[in-house]
């Protein structure tokens, strides 16, 4: 689940950062041990939200960060910035100082150029465990809603990444909407047709939008949620969370093709960009992820995200019962009888042992 990381372009931007504060880091952890101790480690970071932008400070939104810098964008233009040295000079529990559609003060340096003085506060946040499953990796910032992207047949629907978008939606308080994108595809192929069906029934206590970039069927329905809104798009390489932003705002995204060996993206779009929707609103591509971590996960939380299980599992005769096949199980047994969906039950199981294996 964590082999991946398409963030690379935002990787390098902060690896040069990193290396110069390394020997400053390591100074300050010396001398004052406290301050790093984890539970002091959101004081430092609130702290530093709070950080008193200069009089001249100007709001700004982060469309994209690269190797060149961050590009921000005021209400009348864009700047290249920097960041401001103290303000990367801080451990955080996040792997990312900055993500896309964050607000942040920026001081004009000159036209086109500027720097990052201090980040606000972020209303909402999509992040997943990064590759040590120590940090949280920041996806984007001050978002409404998460537009889970996933298409039938190439790339084939994957439940089980639905239910963790789901989850990080809900714990960066955001909604989600799943989006299932390429049912064009659904035509003549009975088995995909099908396995379409037994999806939908199971999923049917969330919001799903069934679209095709092609015939352009849902693609009017998805316009109309995404209205003076900011939607972040986000699932796998290939799905096409680039086309769909295509057609929706009439753009010429690259968009790429699938390898049909593996059936998958070939990761084209490769660094997340926030676009303004003519009419009002945001929306943010990203780059396609393999798998997702969810960053500090709960037993508590993945059991309250299936409730459906919650419920038939009040059955099991051991009220501690994770439904892993313990003896008396309610669940498993609903789950043989075709009363649970093996799609969700697969999820719950994929997320339950996430946490064993965080903890081992
Ligand atoms: N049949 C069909 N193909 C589609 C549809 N939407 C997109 N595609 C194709 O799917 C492929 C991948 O599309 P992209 O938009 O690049 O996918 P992506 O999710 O942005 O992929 P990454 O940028 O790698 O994460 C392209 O060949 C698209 O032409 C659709 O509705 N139906
Ligand atoms: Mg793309
Ligand atoms: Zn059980």
């Amino acid at each position: 689940m964590r082999s991946d990381d398409h963030y690379f372009f935002e990787e390098e931007f902060h690896q040069e950062d990193r290396k110069r504060l390394k020997k400053e880091r390591k100074i300050a952890q010396s001398t004052d041990r406290s301050k790093f101790k984890k539970t002091n480690q959101n004081k430092t970071y609130k702290k530093e939200l709070h950080y008193h932008a200069n009089t001249h400070s100007i709001r700004a939104r982060v469309l994209s960060i690269s190797k060149e810098g961050v590009k921000v964008s005021t209400d009348e233009r864009e700047f290249l910035c920097t960041i401001k040295g103290s303000l990367k000079n801080k451990t955080t529990q996040e792997k990312n100082l900055l993500s896309v559609g964050d607000f942040v003060q920026i001081q004009p340096i000159n036209g086109s150029q500027g720097q990052i003085l201090s980040i606000d506060e972020r209303y909402s946040f999509l992040a997943r465990e990064d590759i040590s499953g120590r940090k949280k990796q920041l996806i984007a910032a001050n978002i409404d809603q998460v537009l889970i992207t996933t298409s039938v047949v190439l790339p084939p629907l994957k439940s089980f990444l639905i239910d963790r978008y789901i989850i990080a939606a809900r714990k960066g308080n955001m909604d989600s909407i799943i989006l299932i994108n390429k049912i064009d595809l659904l035509e003549g192929n009975t088995k995909e047709r099908l396995f379409y069906q037994e999806f939908l029934e199971a999923y049917s206590n969330y919001p799903i939008l069934s679209i095709s970039t092609i015939t352009k069927e849902g693609v009017d329905a998805l316009k109309k949620v995404m209205k003076k809104k900011t939607s972040v798009f986000s699932g796998q390489s290939g799905v096409g969370k680039s086309s769909l932003i295509n057609a929706l705002l009439g753009l010429d995204l690259p968009v790429g093709g699938i390898t049909h060996k593996t059936q998958k993206g070939t990761h084209t779009t490769t660094t997340a960009i926030l676009l303004p929707i003519p009419g009002g609103g945001f929306c943010i591509d990203t780059p396609g992820i393999k798998g997702f971590g969810i960053w500090n996960l709960t037993q508590e939380e993945v059991i309250d995200h299936f409730t459906e299980i919650k419920e038939v599992g009040r059955q099991c005769k051991y009220p501690n019962c994770l439904h892993k096949g313990e003896p008396y199980c309610a669940v498993q047994k609903a789950v043989q009888t075709l009363q649970l969906s093996r799609l969700r039950f697969e999820s719950y199981l994929s997320l339950i042992e996430d946490i064993r294996s965080s903890i081992l």
